[in-house]
């Protein structure tokens, strides 16, 4: 970003998983002397979102604020009826109408930095503008080398030829069994499937990818990407990770958890927009009951929290809060998470391992219990593992695949919570996890040598 003070365009998609690292990025490139604008792309499928946005601008009036207009539906698709599907086929479609809004933006733009979804249109923007588009990436190394991979891997025939026993072989990455792709890869016509393709295609034209990880998180894949394993004309990876958090410290908003043990809490969340079978969240209760240990539940009972009206009583029944009222506490609100995980009371976090919520346990050196649902979190969740972070029940498959029984649960809580080694690594995790993003750490480094700013 070769001037005196950076002007770098944000443009996140749609979601909680999706907005968050950019609103952190964005609090992270002004808190280093960048002048940011951040596009808000209007209208937001969740509430969180709206709330999320109004209150970053209202505490971080210093950055510039733009809203781009996006027709809410994708070109007619029938493969899925999942909003933010549907939500981030418009927003892809819509990158290369970004040219006028960010023409005229001053003082000019140094460069821009997009969500992965937006790398085709958004390309052809930064080729017009003469200025560099660096590709956020916002889940694993992983997981991204399996995207950039995507187009040449010819999926669907491999599903077709029988291939469902066979490992699929992902270049600098090894074998992937099939059992652990998101199943709309398998689609070729998935609209999930589509977005990932024609994005793919363009990230040789970016000058770089960000990536929410570090190096000492993911290190065999980030080299293998860096040395132009996985495919050749692939721009550079840039760790920069675990994100910085950027709310105000309002504290955690539950009192209940001050008044518990050191490590003695499980905390349970499957991420902003996944939700669970009626059977499975009663099965899941019977197991954090059966468990013994105390719990923190944030529970979703639908996938647009605008849509959630049903009461934890409803969804848990009576007897089960009653049951249970000394030992846990069941939310439905949204919580400020990372600052739960960092609390001192929690011992043991229940994830779908969303990318975020894996750099928050990572960061804050909570063990995980992986439990995938969908899309990339079982190349997480293997991520998690091999880092030591965490455990993964493999056989508890996709989420919804089958009805995970409250004993089970109950059994690889108990492994969690008293796992001295896991617990003992996972805060290892925790130290490498805060050295890199230190000033002079690996990811903070590398963040200062794209905004070409001295250290100090
Ligand atoms: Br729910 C919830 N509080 O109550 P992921 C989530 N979060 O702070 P997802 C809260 O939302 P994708 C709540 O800390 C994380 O930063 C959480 O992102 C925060 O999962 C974020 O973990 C959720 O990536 O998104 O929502 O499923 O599917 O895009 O990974």
């Amino acid at each position: 970003c070769n001037q005196p003070q950076p002007h770098v365009a944000l443009l996140p998609s749609a979601g909680m998983g999706h907005l968050t690292p950019f609103l952190r990025l964005a609090a992270m490139l002004a808190s280093r002397s960048c002048t940011v604008t951040l596009i808000t792309i209007q209208p937001t499928i969740s509430e969180a979102e709206s709330t999320h946005i109004t209150s970053f601008f209202a505490t971080h009036p210093h950055i510039n604020r733009l809203d781009f207009h996006v027709h809410p539906s994708a070109p007619s698709d029938t493969t899925t009826d999942d909003p933010f599907f549907i939500r981030f086929g418009a927003i892809s479609h819509s990158g290369h109408l970004l040219g006028p809004l960010l023409c005229s933006l001053s003082p000019p733009l140094s460069a821009i930095f997009s969500d992965f979804i937006l790398t085709s249109g958004v390309s052809q923007v930064c080729e017009h503008l003469c200025i560099p588009n660096y590709t956020v990436i916002t889940t694993s190394a992983r997981f991204y080398s399996l995207m950039a991979c995507l187009p040449y891997l010819s999926l669907e025939d491999h599903a077709k030829t029988g291939g469902s026993d066979n490992d699929v072989e992902i270049p600098g990455l090894g074998s992937l069994p099939p059992s652990i792709i998101p199943p709309p890869l398998f689609n070729s016509n998935h609209l999930f499937t589509n977005i990932i393709e024609t994005n793919a295609r363009f990230l040789p034209k970016a000058k770089g990818i960000f990536l929410n990880t570090f190096d000492g998180f993911e290190p065999e894949t980030i080299t293998a990407q860096n040395n132009g394993e996985v495919l050749t004309n692939l721009p550079p990876v840039l760790p920069i990770g675990p994100y910085e958090p950027y709310e105000l410290k309002q504290g955690h908003h539950i009192p209940w958890l001050d008044d518990q043990p050191a490590e003695s809490v499980v905390y349970v969340s499957f991420g902003s927009r996944t939700t669970m079978s009626k059977d499975q969240v009663r099965e899941l209760g019977k197991g954090l009951k059966r468990s013994g240990h105390r719990f923190l539940w944030v529970l979703k009972a639908s996938k647009v929290d605008k849509d959630d009206k049903e009461g934890v009583e409803e969804l848990l029944g009576h007897s089960f809060l009653e049951e249970t009222k000394n030992e846990g506490i069941v939310v439905k609100e949204w919580v400020q998470q990372e600052e739960i995980l960092a609390h001192p009371a929690i011992g043991g976090f229940i994830s779908h391992c969303g990318w975020n919520s894996v750099m928050e346990a990572a960061q804050t050196g909570v063990p995980v219990l992986a439990w995938p649902q969908h899309g990339d979190q079982k190349v997480n969740a293997e991520v998690v593992e091999k880092a030591e972070l965490g455990i993964w029940a493999r056989h508890w498959g996709w989420g919804g695949q089958k009805l995970v029984k409250g004993e089970e649960v109950a059994e690889k809580i108990v492994e969690l919570m008293g796992d001295h080694i896991l617990r003992a690594n996972a805060k290892k995790v925790g130290q490498e996890a805060r050295k890199a993003t230190k000033v002079g750490g690996s990811s903070d480094k590398v963040l200062m040598e794209v905004i070409e700013l001295p250290e100090n």
